[in-house]
């Protein structure tokens, strides 16, 4: 029976890495309106996107003052439930809010 050689088995280890491709990430961004009220679009940066409170109101005040804002960078599935969740809960609630992803 042949011994364990821990230094073996590392070498052969890192000759046999393999490098793993980070995946392709999305911004989720909002865009302005006339008519989402302030306290909806904050809510949303809260339950859909975890943002603490101040947080959210300081992106929600970048996107009514700007047009557009980031609220996150994912991958691609997450970016796309995220956008189709904020958008769903905005139809249900009567506004228009827009929720777009953009490849980084
Ligand atoms: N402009 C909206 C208002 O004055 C607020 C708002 C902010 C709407 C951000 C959408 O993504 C948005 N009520």
């Amino acid at each position: 029976m042949s011994q364990h050689d821990p230094s073996v088995e590392e070498s052969v280890d890192s000759e046999t890495d393999i490098e793993v491709d980070e995946p392709p990430m999305y911004k989720v961004m909002l865009l302005n309106d006339d008519y989402t009220t302030m306290d909806f679009v904050v809510e949303v940066l809260v339950y859909v996107f975890q943002k603490p409170p101040e947080e959210a109101t300081m992106i929600m005040f970048n996107v009514h003052r700007k047009g557009v804002g980031v609220c996150g960078i994912f991958p691609y599935e997450v970016a796309e439930t995220k956008v189709n969740t904020v958008e769903n809960l905005a139809r249900e609630n009567g506004f228009p809010l827009k929720c777009i992803m953009e490849r980084e």
